[in-house]
C-alpha cells in the first residue's frame, strides 16, 4: 500500500515472534527465504521475541514487555507465527497477537488470497480463479474485548461491546481504495451486516463510503459495492470472482478470510501483513495447528508469502518478486506440496526447493 523509506535504511533488523505450535516451525522458513535474497536488503539482523500461550505458561506473561519495547525501539519490522490462546477464560491471560496489533497500531489486516493452482483435484470441474484481498480491520469491533458476565434471576449473562469508530473505518477504507486503484479491477467491495447492525455496521457502511469524497478525485476509478456479510460468504462460496478488495471490520474480515482460503486449497498458504502507518508485521493466516505442530509437515508457504508482503510493503519488491516466483514455482507442478494441500512433503523439504529456486 504504501512504501516505507527504503533508500536510507542501512540496516534491516526483522523482530522474529514464532510464538505457539507450528508458529516455531514456518517462521524459521520465512527467515530464510529473506535470508536467500539479502543480495537485495540492507544489512539484515533477526531478533528472536517472545510470545504466545506457551511463554504464559512459563513467565505468566503472554506478551512480555521486552517483546513490545524491541519491536517498537530495534526493530524496522517483524514476522509473528501463530498462537493457540485456549478457549476458555484463564486469568491474566490475554491474546498476545491482538494486544500486539494493538500496541503497535497495526490498523490493516491484509490478506490476499490467489489460486496457483487446481488443488481441487476434479478435471472436469477445476476449482475458480481466485484473486482477491481481504482488507480487515485490525483494531476494534468485538475484539476489543469489553466482555462482562453477570448473573440474572434467569442465569448468567454475557455481553461484549462492539467498537466501530469513523477513524478507524476511514482509514481502513482509504488502505482498501489504495490497493484496489493498483488492481487491474479497481473495485472495493464493503462488507457489513448494517441491516441489522444499523448503528455499528452502518457507521462502518458509510465511512467506507466516504472514502472516495474526501479523497480529490484520487479514487474517482474505483468502482463501490457493497454486500451483507452472510451473502458475500456464499456469494465468495458461489462465483470468488467476483470480489476483487473487500474491507470489513475486524470479526467480519477474520472470518471470510479463513473461508476464503478453502478456495485456494489450503489456509497454509495463506499470507497476511498487519500494516500500520509506521510498522509492518508479516503474519501467515494459519493457526498453531497442536495437531500437526512437532511433526514436520507444516506448509511454510503461507509464511514465506508472508515476508515476501511484508519486505514489498516496505518498498523492496524485487526480493518480493523473487521470493513468490520461486513460491509459486514449486506449487505450480503439484509434486512438492506439503499434506494439507494433499502432498507427502516436509516443511524442509519445501523450503530448501523454494530456497534453490530463488537462488538459481
Ligand atoms: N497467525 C494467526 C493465528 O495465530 N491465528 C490464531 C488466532 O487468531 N489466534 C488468536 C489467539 O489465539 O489469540
Amino acid at each position: 500500500v504504501r512504501s516505507m523509506a527504503t533508500a536510507t535504511r542501512k540496516s534491516l533488523t526483522i523482530g522474529l515472534i514464532p510464538a505457539d505450535g507450528i508458529g516455531r516451525e514456518v517462521i524459521p522458513a520465512a527467515k530464510d527465504a529473506i535470508t536467500a535474497v539479502r543480495s537485495e536488503l540492507p544489512e539484515l539482523k533477526f531478533v528472536e521475541l517472545l510470545a504466545g500461550w506457551e511463554t504464559f505458561t512459563r513467565t505468566g506473561t503472554a506478551l512480555p514487555s521486552e517483546t513490545v519495547q524491541t519491536l517498537k525501539e530495534n526493530c524496522d519490522c517483524a514476522l509473528f507465527g501463530s498462537v493457540s490462546s485456549p478457549s476458555r477464560k484463564v486469568a491474566g491471560y490475554s491474546s498476545p497477537i491482538v494486544a500486539l496489533r494493538k500496541e503497535l497500531d497495526l490498523y490493516a489486516n491484509i490478506r490476499p488470497v490467489i489460486s496457483v493452482r487446481d488443488t481441487s483435484g476434479r478435471d472436469s470441474a477445476p476449482a475458480p480463479s481466485v484473486d482477491l484481498i481481504v482488507v480487515r480491520e485490525n483494531t476494534e469491533c468485538l475484539y476489543v474485548k469489553q466482555e462482562d458476565l453477570i448473573q440474572t434471576e434467569n442465569g448468567k449473562e454475557a455481553r461484549a461491546t462492539r467498537l466501530i469508530t469513523e477513524r478507524a473505518s476511514s482509514r481502513i477504507g482509504k488502505i482498501a481504495f489504495e490497493l484496489a486503484k493498483a488492481r487491474p479491477r479497481k473495485l472495493v467491495t464493503i462488507i457489513h451486516k448494517s441491516n441489522v447492525l444499523s448503528v455499528t455496521d452502518g457507521l462502518f457502511r458509510e465511512t467506507v463510503r466516504a472514502v472516495p469524497g474526501l479523497s480529490n478525485g484520487k479514487y474517482d476509478d474505483v468502482t463501490i459495492e457493497e454486500q451483507l456479510v452472510d451473502s458475500a460468504v456464499y456469494r465468495l462460496f458461489r462465483e470468488p470472482q467476483i470480489f476483487d478488495v473487500m474491507v470489513a471490520p475486524n470479526l467480519y474480515g477474520d472470518i471470510i478470510s479463513d473461508a476464503a482460503a478453502a478456495l485456494v486449497g489450503s489456509l497454509g498458504v495463506i499470507p497476511s501483513i498487519n500494516a500500520g502507518d509506521s510498522f509492518v508485521m508479516g503474519e501467515p493466516v494459519h493457526g498453531s495447528a497442536p495437531d500437526i505442530a512437532g511433526k514436520g509437515i507444516a506448509n511454510p508457504v503461507a509464511s514465506i508469502r508472508s515476508a515476501a508482503l511484508m519486505l514489498r510493503h516496505m518498498g523492496y519488491a524485487s526480493p518480493a518478486d523473487k521470493i513468490d516466483k520461486a513460491v509459486n514455482d514449486t506449487l505450480a507442478p503439484g509434486k512438492l506440496l506439503t499434506p494439507d494441500l494433499g502432498g507427502k512433503a516436509s516443511t524442509t523439504e519445501v523450503t530448501t526447493h523454494i530456497m534453490s529456486l530463488i537462488d538459481a
